[in-house]
């Protein structure tokens, strides 16, 4: 059996749970999963040792290996078990399978800005409304499990004035605050990322108004990846929870579809619908529309092309911009080729802050609309775009296949710079071993 390690209200957990409860209900996963709170006896006594991480999710295979990375976990997941698969097959699907590696890049590591901002402002002294005794409790839930309620809740607002400094999280951002800075949301910018956050909602609105799910009938990547924001963020959390049912209801009904929980209603992949038939028998049913199949022939859903084009216009010039400074980092005397990298995305890696905070040569201007900003450079990016690279490859390498992705990027003002990938990342590939990130001698 495999075990995830992970929190409900994590991030990326919400990904790799939501991936894993459909493959096994859709019998792909012979002996299932066995869901596990990570608390932090076993990030510490058991995750950090194994993985050299104590980040969350990580999963454990039956055969003992350690996967982190919620795509990393997905890939070695679909390789063992590729049955119902939820990656397109890029040479049979180039399409759909580039813009379901687009939206997990988007998801992960764009729309985590926002999301991220949303959980921790609505924290802060003063606000309101204000979902602090929620998020006090979720993470006393981790921190302090097994206690009793209030020790639960207690344990959460300690964590919070002493690892995140909730208290001066203004005047002297620390901890997740801290982060938050790191990349690129100050009072200059928190407007334009909730705008950012805002128009990627109303376009899945409008999507989910149409299709059950990002391709079509069958959840794909694309799906998991969009619960990472989705899921714990924007759902979950109270404030943030309320305002996406109130304005954003399909989508709510969405994350309960994917997310394969509270989803007796939500025409998920495993809904039992019924009609009565002549003699009162229950008659089977499908939940889904797209005859519960991602569209045919490669088709990509016109609704989905726009939230690709937030991709195009918001995330990709920023991508370029962080390709070309890793790779002047990695061709600098700072660097030895070879040398480990700066792994994580929520804040600056520890022993790497004089390069990604202030001004350092890991960071970089960004505009988001009309705000401008400074952000530090996340390598992690690379490592995806290399993984997208291969994806393009696999895609390209017929003709009907580069004619195929040509004509979907053409549909974008910056999409054809897509092609010239392998350019850009030619002085800043990533090499990922366990959970730590290396530069490509
Ligand atoms: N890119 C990773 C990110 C994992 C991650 O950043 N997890 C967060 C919680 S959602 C965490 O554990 N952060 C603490 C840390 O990195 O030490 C993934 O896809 O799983």
């Amino acid at each position: 059996m495999y075990r995830l390690f992970s929190w409900e209200h994590s991030y990326f957990s919400g990904k790799a749970r939501a991936y894993l409860r459909y493959k096994q209900r859709m019998g792909g996963l012979a002996d299932g999963f066995e869901d596990v709170l990570a608390t932090p006896e076993l990030m510490q006594g058991l995750l950090l040792p194994r993985s050299g991480s104590s980040a969350v999710p990580q999963l454990q295979a039956p055969d003992g290996t350690w996967v982190q990375d919620s795509s990393e976990i997905i890939d070695f997941c679909e390789a063992a078990h590729p049955e119902p698969a939820v990656l397109p097959d890029p040479t049979t699907r180039p399409r759909q399978a580039v813009v379901a590696h687009l939206l997990e890049l988007l998801a992960d590591e764009w729309l985590v800005v926002p999301a991220f901002w949303e959980r921790w402002y609505f924290s802060e002294d003063g606000r309101t409304p204000s979902h602090r005794g929620f998020n006090e409790q979720q993470w006393g839930a981790v921190f302090a499990a097994g206690a009793p309620g209030a020790a639960r809740r207690a344990a959460g607002a300690a964590l919070f004035e002493q690892l995140f400094g909730i208290s001066h999280s203004r005047s002297e951002p620390t901890g997740v605050y801290a982060g938050l800075v790191h990349l690129g949301v100050t009072e200059a910018t928190e407007a334009a990322w909730q705008a950012s956050q805002h128009r990627v909602l109303g376009l899945l609105e409008q999507h989910f108004a149409v299709h059950d799910y990002a391709l079509g009938g069958r959840p794909s990547l694309a799906d998991f990846a969009l619960l990472g924001p989705l899921y714990a963020h924007l759902y979950r959390d109270a404030v943030s929870g309320f305002a996406l049912r109130t304005h954003f209801p399909l989508t709510c009904e969405w994350v309960e579809r994917s997310n394969g929980e509270g989803a007796l209603n939500a025409r998920s992949y495993h809904q039992r619908l019924y009609s009565l038939g002549p003699d009162g028998e229950l008659v089977g049913r499908p939940a889904n529309g797209d005859a519960a199949d991602w569209l045919p022939g490669d088709a990509v859903p016109e609704t989905l092309l726009p939230v690709v084009g937030v991709f195009f216009e918001e995330m990709w010039p920023v991508l370029c911009d962080a390709m070309e400074r890793l790779t002047a980092f990695i061709a600098s005397d700072a660097h030895t080729p070879g040398d480990e990298l700066p792994g994580k995305t929520f804040f600056a890696t520890p022993g790497f802050e004089q390069h990604q905070t202030g001004d350092g040569v890991l960071t970089h201007g960004f505009a988001l609309g009309e705000a401008v900003g400074r952000r530090m450079v996340v390598p992690y990016q690379m490592w995806m775009l290399g993984r997208l690279e291969r994806v393009l490859a696999a895609a390209t390498a017929t003709e009907r296949g580069r004619s195929d992705v040509a004509g979907l990027l053409a549909g974008f003002d910056a999409g054809p710079e897509l092609q010239a990938l392998g350019q850009r990342l030619a002085g800043c590939r990533v090499r990922k071993q366990g959970a730590r990130l290396h530069s490509v001698v």
